[in-house]
């Protein structure tokens, strides 16, 4: 009996794990991923109207920029997970920031993700921050989908383009349609494999899905359309790439050493349709994950998964905190016993939940790729492994240290709803809070980006109704005390002895010139630039 149903639990795993696709949008701010995560869900049938980033008040906002802020600004603050049903396949999308003050978010999304879908936008090439997040890729050696955006824009050659994503990122780029014209003259994409074209007509707003003409290369009413100067330079590039270029190779793309190339126009919702189908067929399922004690298979059957995120008060009808968990392997049912590696309890996972942005639906079971919410509030960490069965650790997720600091003074008397936000902020990784010893009490907040600040104080405000003025303050690196019953010595220049919250000691240095110094000056004296692992709080 036992071994007959161990059989059927593992043709279950088996299967459901082969149908999920687990994949993360990056790019340099602005190049387009909000937009174009709206317009994959329109395709995919998982909306029936797509919002706008920069909606005027009445129009939708895009699902995945959920957060006020985001609204306010027309940018990405924070990761948001999407999950929906495409052809049979269960996909899970994040949607990260761009803006390189919320990368450490994005780096955690990237952590969860066993594939990646970069956008470039087809008038700047290939920009800093998504360079930076290519090296994160290539560490974790990610297949990558490249989606070349707005050609309803001026646009570099397409040639030029690929030989920037060549060069600048040093992996070979296959292209799977070939643009014709651009802005005023886009008329659409050939696409290489196939090889038929697919017309463009530009669609009112791209709210609703753009009918697609598909057409032989040589029909005489397609070269009308597109126009005869359009047409000649088209070919003559389609020539070149045709002769000259690189073929796409699936196992080059699942190595990571090369990746495929579309180009479209997300707004216009041009190039979408052949996009999301290479995605669904091509991205790689849920990979094995690398713990303490070996490599997890997606398919073994004991439950295991890792802590990417912590988000407080997404529905503002239930405010609570949810920490949202990569499955990893086994099969999660609802009410589970899980057990939380760092704090070494058993905790009872009572209300699971999936997610579409802001919105949940509460679910019984997961596999392995899925983006699960836990609603247990406090006992969660970024980071923390939670599994069945015996004991192990997922590889930590390293943090960014601050490099802005600022003095946080509160305008009313609101203490307690105070206190609370501080934590639950603190809680999600978006800061990091210290205490000077001496002087004044107010806290320090540390981030690492700028930008931070104004989040700190716009969710204060919207989620925690507390008004805070955060004043800049003159320091620049904060480092813990390997030993924290050593005696520090007499601190120089505009350093200060400070606590976390959790009491452990560090010093918070008015540079990193002052850092280096302290750190000749006194040897015996170890300092880290992480909070040590926390133990059970
Ligand atoms: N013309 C044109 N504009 C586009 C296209 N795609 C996106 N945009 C616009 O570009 C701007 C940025 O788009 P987003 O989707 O917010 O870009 P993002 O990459 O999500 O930006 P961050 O999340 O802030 O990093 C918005 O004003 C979009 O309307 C496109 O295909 N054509
Ligand atoms: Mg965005």
């Amino acid at each position: 009996m036992p071994a007959e149903s161990d059989a059927s639990l593992q043709t279950e795993l088996e299967r459901e794990v082969s149908r999920r696709r687990t994949f993360a949008i990056i790019s340099h701010p602005d190049a387009g991923k909000t937009t174009l995560t709206e317009k994959l869900l329109l395709y995919a049938g998982a909306i029936e109207l797509a919002g706008a980033v920069r909606g005027r008040k009445a129009r939708r906002h895009a699902t995945s920029d959920w957060m006020a802020l985001e609204q306010e600004r027309g940018i990405s603050i924070t990761a948001a997970a999407l999950e929906f049903e495409l052809e049979g396949r269960r996909m899970s999308l994040l949607d990260t920031p761009g803006h390189k003050d919320f990368s450490e978010d994005t780096y955690r999304a990237l952590i969860a993700a066993d594939s990646v879908v970069m956008v470039i936008d087809a008038a700047n090439g290939v920009e800093g921050q998504t360079r930076k997040l290519f090296e994160v890729c290539r560490r974790h050696r990610l297949p990558i989908l490249t989606f070349v955006n707005k050609f309803d824009r001026p646009a570099r050659d397409p040639l030029e383009l690929l030989d920037d994503i060549e060069s600048t990122l040093g992996i070979s780029a296959a292209p799977v349609n070939w643009p014709i014209g651009n802005a005023e003259h886009f008329r659409g994409v050939y696409d290489l494999q196939r090889q038929h074209l697919l017309l463009y007509e530009r669609e009112m707003q791209g709210q609703y899905r753009a009918p697609v003409d598909v057409s032989d290369l040589d029909d005489p009413d397609a070269r009308a359309l597109i126009g005869d100067n359009t047409y000649a330079h088209f070919r003559e590039s389609l020539d070149v790439i045709r002769a000259a270029g690189t073929a796409f190779n699936i196992d080059a793309y699942l190595a990571g050493s090369q990746t495929p190339v579309f180009f479209g126009s997300a707004m216009t919702n041009f190039g979408l349709e052949p996009f999301l189908r290479t995605l669904v067929e091509l991205a790689p399922h849920p990979q094995p994950r690398l713990s303490d004690t070996g490599v997890v298979s997606p398919t073994d059957e004991r439950f295991t998964g890792f802590v990417f995120k912590i988000q407080a008060n997404m529905d503002p009808r239930h405010r609570d905190r949810v920490a949202f968990v990569r499955v990893c392997s086994g099969r999660f049912t609802k009410d589970m016993a899980v057990m939380n590696s760092r704090a070494g309890k058993l905790i009872r996972a009572t209300r699971a939940y999936r997610f579409f942005g802001r919105d949940r639906e509460t679910i019984s079971e997961a596999y392995a790729g899925d983006i699960i919410g836990l609603v247990n509030p406090g006992q969660f960490t970024i980071g923390d492994t939670v599994h069945t069965g015996a004991p192990l650790k997922f590889l930590d997720i390293p943090r960014f240290p601050a490099e802005h600091f600022g003095r946080l003074r509160l305008q009313d008397t609101r203490y307690k709803q105070f206190d609370d936000g501080l934590r639950q902020l603190e809680e999600e990784g978006l800061m990091q809070v210290f205490y000077v010893e001496s002087g004044r009490r107010e806290p320090i907040v540390g981030v690492v980006g700028a930008l931070q600040f104004d989040v700190i104080t716009s969710r204060l405000r919207t989620e925690y109704s507390v008004e805070v003025v955060i004043e800049p303050a003159s320091y620049a690196a904060a480092r813990w005390l390997a030993d924290p019953a050593q005696a520090i010595p007499s601190l120089g220049g505009g350093a200060a002895v400070a606590a976390d919250r959790l009491g452990r000691r560090l010093i918070l240095f008015a540079s990193e010139w002052e850092v280096q110094y302290f750190e000749r000056q006194h040897p015996a004296v170890a300092l880290l630039a992480e909070s040590p692992v926390d133990g059970a709080t």
